[in-house]
């Protein structure tokens, strides 16, 4: 395109600091991000990695970049391209980096890096106080300890994103109902371990988690919990290397993830490498500078995410899995079928999920399947609900609105207006769902 100027990719290397301005290509294009590098939602010392380069690489690796209106910011800094002697090259030789990642299953799946393949015979498990490892457990030691199943639910905390990104725009992968499951998960207590250490909850603050999954600077994933959730017998976290009665799938962190029940989904560290027993939280990027919570009014010039705490418990939430929005569904005897899952974090229970389909004139109560025996305060599984909505002569289309209450009487928000966020997290507003009637 002769309307940009032509730059070679020595002259673009030389582009890798403040001083001189910072440079990256992508494909054919040359781009100045030294005003952006601050703004990055991922941070400045990722970015700053691509300094003098090509993106690409890094786009790979995070590859919930590969989205329309990142290309258009990326695209709003052009300044140039590399020089047509050099354009071919400047792409060859990249590979793949989620090219081993396995099958997927049923269960959602939500992986930030490419699946590590870890041989369960020479697996070891380091656990450290601060700096120091004190023990390094393999699959077998972990074996050892009783075994203990707790049924749990995992969310992420931007399932259902989607809706919210329609009030305005916000920056994540566009999940619907479905960034959610719910399985038996069986291992080692953690509380069983930290006693082995003698850890007592006074001395400590946070147990951070540290996953096998490297990004491109070699940071593994990581986050924290709170040291009281991790170390209480009635907290149910485990180092769990079975789900659903059989080895953990690789998608599902072969051969040990933590189990954190009640807390959202980026706590639950999958293929699991080291645990430290810390007076702080985990450093890494997905505790500090993700997932978290912040008011309608905070947009990306002014968040400052050392303001507000990391999500662990997720508030109630409840969705309408079937119909969907969009379909067609046939009226039965004057009535409809709709059903749907609820769940709260912190173990509180779902006490009732209501339905409505006249914009909240008249509730439906909706039946549960099967019996939550859990005890008090350890509800961690998901409710699955359903209810007959009897439709009224002639009506050729309804919106369907469900919320869940949860055992504080915690009750789902009304509309996403006012719980916006920019990260789009938290999107528990009532379900809504527009069908037409046959
Ligand atoms: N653990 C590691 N090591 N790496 C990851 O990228 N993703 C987290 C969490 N644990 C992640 C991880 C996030 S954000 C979520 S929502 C859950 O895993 C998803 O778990 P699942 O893929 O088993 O459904
Ligand atoms: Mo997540």
């Amino acid at each position: 395109d002769s309307r940009y100027k032509s730059y070679t990719l020595s002259e673009v290397a030389k582009h890798d600091n403040k001083n001189v301005g910072i440079w990256v290509t992508y494909k054919q294009g040359v781009y100045d991000i030294t005003d952006f590098i601050e703004k990055h939602p991922g941070g400045a010392g990722k970015i700053i990695m691509a300094a003098g380069g090509s993106i690409e690489p890094f786009w790979m690796i995070f590859s919930n970049h590969n989205k329309r209106d990142i290309y258009d910011l990326l695209e709003s800094m052009r300044i140039g391209n590399i020089s047509k002697e050099e354009a071919s090259t400047a792409v060859e030789g990249m590979e793949d980096p989620y090219a081993n990642d396995p099958q997927r299953d049923l269960f959602y799946v939500r992986n930030h890096l490419p699946v590590p393949d870890v041989d369960p015979q020479t697996y070891e498990l380091e656990i450290a106080i601060e700096e120091d490892t004190k023990k390094v457990l393999r699959l077998d030691d972990i074996k050892k300890y009783p075994k203990h199943t707790v049924s749990s639910t995992i969310m992420c905390a931007g399932n259902r994103r989607s809706e919210m990104a329609k009030v305005k725009a916000v920056k994540g992968l566009s999940w619907s109902v479905g960034a959610v499951g719910n399985a038996t998960w069986s291992g080692a207590k953690l509380c069983d371990i930290l006693n082995d250490l003698n850890v007592k909850e006074e001395d400590y603050e946070h147990i951070q988690f540290e996953g096998l999954d490297l990004d491109p600077s070699s940071t593994p994933y990581g986050s924290s919990i709170p040291i009281s959730k991790a170390i209480d017998p009635k907290g149910d976290v485990i180092l769990a290397y079975e789900m659903n009665g059989k080895p953990l799938p690789r998608d599902h962190g072969f051969p040990i993830r933590v189990v954190v029940p009640g807390v959202v989904g980026a706590r639950n560290v999958k293929w699991l490498g080291r645990i430290i027993i810390s007076k702080h939280e985990s450093q890494s990027q997905w505790q500090q500078g993700d997932y978290k919570g912040f008011s309608p009014s905070t947009d990306w010039d002014t968040v400052d995410f050392s303001k507000s705490p990391a999500i662990q418990e997720l508030p109630v939430i409840s969705a309408i899995c079937t119909p969907q929005s969009g379909d067609q569904v046939v009226v039965q005897n004057g009535k409809i079928k709709v059903a749907g899952y609820a769940w709260s974090g912190g173990g509180q229970k779902i006490v009732r999920v209501d339905v409505t389909i006249d914009g909240g004139d008249t509730w439906h109560t909706a039946e549960f399947f099967g019996q939550d025996l859990s005890k008090p305060g350890r509800h961690w599984s998901w409710t699955l609900w359903q209810v007959e909505i009897p439709v009224k002569e002639g009506d050729k289309n309804v919106e369907i609105w469900a919320k869940a209450v949860d055992s504080m009487y915690n009750v789902q928000p009304e509309s996403f207006k006012n719980i916006w966020n920019l990260r789009g997290v938290l999107n528990n507003a009532y379900h809504r769902v527009k069908i037409d009637l046959k």
